[in-house]
């Protein structure tokens, strides 16, 4: 096995189980090295939990990646997930040109979902999100996400005809391979869309009745372990769908687990996976 180091770029939220907490030790099981860019850090994540502290750390970026690039310090891919501010996604745009310039870029627009956008976001981060998933080489959104990115009505029944002009529209942006996620076709099913070089291929799983906060980046995650363990695009997204399923399951076992998904019981699961 080739041993690789990765960047992942995204907040640190102290307790809930998402972003940084989630992917620093899945993209370790998945025996990555994954380096860290922490966009900033918050107490708590911002869904569910009220009074939040939040420190923006946009300031720090360019001086971080300047020393690296000072000490020729590259990266096999860089991924990013929830950012601070819309002019972190401007920095992050550099850094993909200038540490990571031949590796994929994988790009979770992860802002929003049910419809919604997360509290901290606006139009601006979504117009600055779009062209940040133009330099992408995989984008990782959900349904939601890509409306806000397409300007495609959000429906919550939809057929294969809407699926296609989500995945138009992303690739309209520059993405090259769109890798959707949520896409339920059948009752009691729901899927990954996986969308490469303008071929599409949908992976059916098992929809559980529970859901939980912080799927989205666990899911990414393990995609992002998998693409870099030399898996091809379709088995990637399986393997994360399958180790996301099996986090949503151990977690309704679990009493008042409401903030994030118990990821880490299974976390064998996603490494037998991969061998
Ligand atoms: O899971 C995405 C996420 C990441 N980071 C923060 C969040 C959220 C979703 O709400 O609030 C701070």
């Amino acid at each position: 096995m080739t041993y690789k180091k990765i960047l992942t770029i995204q907040d640190i939220s102290c307790v809930g189980q998402c972003s940084l907490t989630v992917a620093l030790p899945i993209i370790s099981a998945c025996g990555i090295e994954c380096a860290i860019l922490p966009s900033a850090v918050l107490s708590t994540h911002t869904a569910g939990f009220t009074g939040f502290t939040v420190r923006d750390l946009t300031q720090d970026i360019p001086g971080i990646a300047a020393h690296w690039a000072k000490e020729n310090i590259s990266f096999a891919a860089v991924y990013t997930g929830y950012l601070g501010s819309t002019q972190q996604i401007d920095m992050v745009a550099d850094i993909f040109a200038n540490l990571c310039p031949e590796g994929p870029k994988i790009v979770d627009p992860a802002m929003a979902d049910n419809g919604k956008l997360y509290p901290a976001f606006d139009a601006e981060y979504v117009e600055a999100m779009k062209t940040l998933c133009g330099k992408a080489d995989f984008v990782v959104p959900n349904i939601t996400e890509s409306c806000f990115l397409t300007g495609i009505e959000y429906k919550t029944e939809y057929d294969r005809a809407y699926i296609d002009s989500l995945l138009s529209g992303l690739t309209a942006l520059g993405c090259k391979n769109v890798i959707l996620t949520g896409v339920s076709y059948t009752p009691g099913k729901t899927g990954v869309v996986v969308f490469e070089n303008g071929q599409y291929s949908y992976y059916e799983h098992e929809m559980l009745p529970n859901s939980c906060h912080g799927t989205g980046d666990i899911y990414a995650s393990a995609f992002v372990g998998a693409l870099m363990r030399g898996k091809n695009a379709y088995d990637a997204a399986k393997i994360a769908a399958d180790y996301t399923v099996s986090c949503i399951r151990i977690t309704a076992q679990q009493d008042n687990h409401w903030y994030g998904a118990a990821f880490e019981p299974v976390l064998g699961q996603l490494i037998e996976a991969l061998n």
